[in-house]
């Protein structure tokens, strides 16, 4: 875990804006500014893991939450023919924000394997 601050914790205080389309006091979820499919949601925890490698098995509970919101946004925004889910982790895994974030992809068909 890390507290620093990031883009997506400026997002979290509302420093810079963002389209968020779901908040809860553990979780926020909001439109990512460069969409790889018509429909692609960033899931973060509002507490500051900066990567999946970092969650501790106390975070279990904050972690399955963190799936079952992508599962509740990707039915509320209709996804209903599917959808993937993405975690980048670290370096090799193409993360670029260092604060955990869950990837919602939907609206097209996915191919298999990603680049
Ligand atoms: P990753 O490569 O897994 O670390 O993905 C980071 C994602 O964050 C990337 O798809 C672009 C998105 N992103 C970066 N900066 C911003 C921002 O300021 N606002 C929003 N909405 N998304 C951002």
């Amino acid at each position: 875990m890390t507290n620093q601050e990031t883009i997506f914790s400026k997002i979290i205080s509302r420093e810079i804006p963002a389209d968020i389309v779901y908040e809860d006091d553990l979780a926020l979820a909001f439109r990512d500014v460069n969409p790889q499919a018509p429909v692609h949601i960033l899931v973060i925890p509002k507490q500051p893991i900066a990567k999946l490698a970092d969650a501790e098995y106390g975070d279990r509970d904050l972690m399955g939450h963190l799936l079952l919101t992508v599962k509740l946004i990707a039915e509320q925004l209709g996804l209903s023919n599917g959808y993937r889910v993405v975690i980048n982790n670290g370096n090799d895994g193409g993360q670029t924000v260092d604060h955990l974030h869950l990837h919602i992809l939907g609206g097209r068909h996915m191919k298999w394997p990603p680049g």
